[in-house]
């Protein structure tokens, strides 16, 4: 059998290499598995298949908890893996926070199928509670429990890695490049890699401390009903936690654009001061523009939601800018090779830019008033979280099993193009009922908005399938792949 040399640097011990595929493997089960529970959920409001309301929204919030969570898990792989050459991480701490994070899955999972629990993973205050008996608290608490101990895996995470950087670079301003954006330092600047870590370290933080702490405010409340919570701040302290912890796996899952697009053109990424400048503003303005989600709370003072509005266009766009350009750059006439892992990297800085715009159309006040709560926001989110993000999981879980006798194949080929034609359709069908004003989170559909729906289940049939052979394949090339060490 012809073997595959793990694409990796000698210093990363054996142990954490292990590791890292086992998050890789879990990873491409549960996505595949959570992209049959949305075609489920598709073909459920097509009405081609028979799903009783109270399976539905079980179904979703299984499907929005387990693919916010598992893109973080693979995210994470994707950061550790390439911040691993330039700082020295805990394998240790690699370990601890997967156990936590199964650990967490039993009792998320539990709650929902056994318990029922179907509050969707926002779990917004008072649904836990106040459910109409459709699950007990034994199920809410399990939930709670559950997200909590995944969020203490990834505190432990981010604190190492900030700690790593920190005892590296000297503090976490000097990870951002801040000595080479402000006072012209000569010193060369972070890596590209080292950078983006650093941004994550400080917004992710930030998100799982205010996520426990509304995770505890819950549970304080399921069991104890007389400590009754202000419904307003718990729905500020859950997007905090929500809207930042599912943008910082894109700024994790990034850094493989950014380490392999350069392989395949020789040419280096470069960290010019605009990078840097761009990473920075995203750092402050992830945090600050949350807001956005609650454009329709009339108690909200003013102010807050035009820092959500107007932070929402600056927060995404100079990122987004820099890494499109830098893209662009790097990949223009250079004779780049195409094949499956660089065209999934190219895909993937596509579908992230090209899904910031329904985003941001979407944060414009007076359009929120007529968009919000349609299916226009599954469509913006799933366009970068499927076209951008996933597309950056697969270019990277490829891209470590490839290797001597691990090459693509003409189906892999097919797999690609089914999965960008197929992913945009499916996005563009939820935009469309959106523009239809389909109201998003609905189980049962009117006539009217069926021919949408089947459409739009065609399409993520054609993804799931697409994924299939790409993920198969990937499981297949595991096999393959021998931890040995390479030359330095
Ligand atoms: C084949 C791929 C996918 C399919 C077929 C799919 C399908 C769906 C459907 C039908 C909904 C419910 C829409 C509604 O009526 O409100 C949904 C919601 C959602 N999806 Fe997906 N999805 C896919 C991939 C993804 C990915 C890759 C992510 C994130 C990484 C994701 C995250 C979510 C989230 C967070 C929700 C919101 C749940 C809620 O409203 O509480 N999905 N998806
Ligand atoms: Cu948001």
């Amino acid at each position: 059998m012809t073997t595959a040399v793990l694409p990796t640097h000698p210093s990363l011990a054996d142990g954490a290499r292990r590791t890292l595929l086992t998050y890789l493997a879990i990873s491409a089960l549960v996505i595949l598995l959570m992209m049959v529970a949305g075609l489920i959920l598709r073909m459920g409001q097509a009405q081609w298949i028979q799903l009783p309301a109270d399976i539905f929204y079980q179904i979703m919030t299984a499907h929005g908890i387990g693919m916010v969570g598992i893109a973080g898990l693979a995210a994470s792989a994707v950061m550790w893996f390439f911040l691993s050459q330039h700082v020295r991480l805990s394998p240790a701490i690699l370990v601890t926070n997967l156990i936590f994070f199964l650990l967490g899955v039993v009792l998320i999972l539990g709650g929902i199928f056994l318990g029922g629990f179907a509050a969707a993973w926002t779990f917004l205050y008072p649904l836990p509670a106040q459910n109409m008996n459709q699950w007990g608290t034994g199920a809410a608490v399990s939930y709670m429990v559950g997200v909590l101990l995944v969020g203490v895996g990834f505190l432990l995470l981010y604190l190492d890695v900030g700690r790593a950087i920190i005892s590296k670079y000297g503090s976490l301003g000097r990870g951002l490049g801040w000595p080479q954006l402000f006072s012209n330092s000569s010193e060369p600047p972070p890596p590209a890699a080292v950078v983006a870590s650093t941004m994550v370290v400080i917004v992710n933080i930030v998100s799982i401390l205010v996520g426990a702490v509304v995770l505890v405010l819950t549970l304080v409340n399921l069991l104890n009903p007389g400590f009754v919570l202000d419904a307003l701040l718990v729905k500020n302290m859950i997007y905090v936690f929500g809207h930042i912890f599912i943008n910082a796996t894109i700024y994790q899952a990034i850094i493989v654009v950014y380490e392999l697009l350069p392989r395949y053109t020789g040419r280096p990424w470069k960290v010019t001061k605009p990078f840097l400048a761009a990473w920075t503003v995203s750092t402050l303005l992830v945090i600050s523009v949350y807001p956005h989600h609650l454009l329709m709370d009339f108690v909200m003072p003013d102010w807050v939601l035009l820092i959500g509005q107007i932070g929402s266009y600056l927060a995404g766009l100079p990122l987004l800018l820099a890494t499109a350009y830098g893209a662009a750059v790097i990949v223009s006439r250079s004779g780049i090779r195409w094949d499956l892992v660089s065209g999934l990297c190219f895909l993937s800085v596509w579908g992230w830019a090209a899904g910031i715009l329904p985003a941001i159309v979407d944060a414009v006040i007076p359009i929120n008033s007529v968009m919000h709560n349609t299916l226009w926001v599954p469509g913006h989110f799933h366009f970068y979280t499927l076209l951008g993000l996933v597309a950056m999981l697969v270019a990277f879980m490829r891209h470590i099993t490839q290797g001597a006798g691990n090459g693509e194949s003409l189906l892999d080929k097919l797999a690609f193009w089914a999965f960008a034609v197929g992913g945009l359709g499916f996005v563009m069908i939820f935009l469309w009922g959106g523009l239809d004003s389909v109201p998003r989170r609905w189980a049962v559909h009117l006539p009217e908005w069926l021919g949408l729906n089947q459409a739009g289940s065609i399409f993520a049939a054609i993804v799931v399938l697409a994924m299939l052979v790409l993920l198969l394949r990937f499981f297949q090339q595991l096999k393959n792949v021998q931890i040995v060490h390479e030359e330095s």
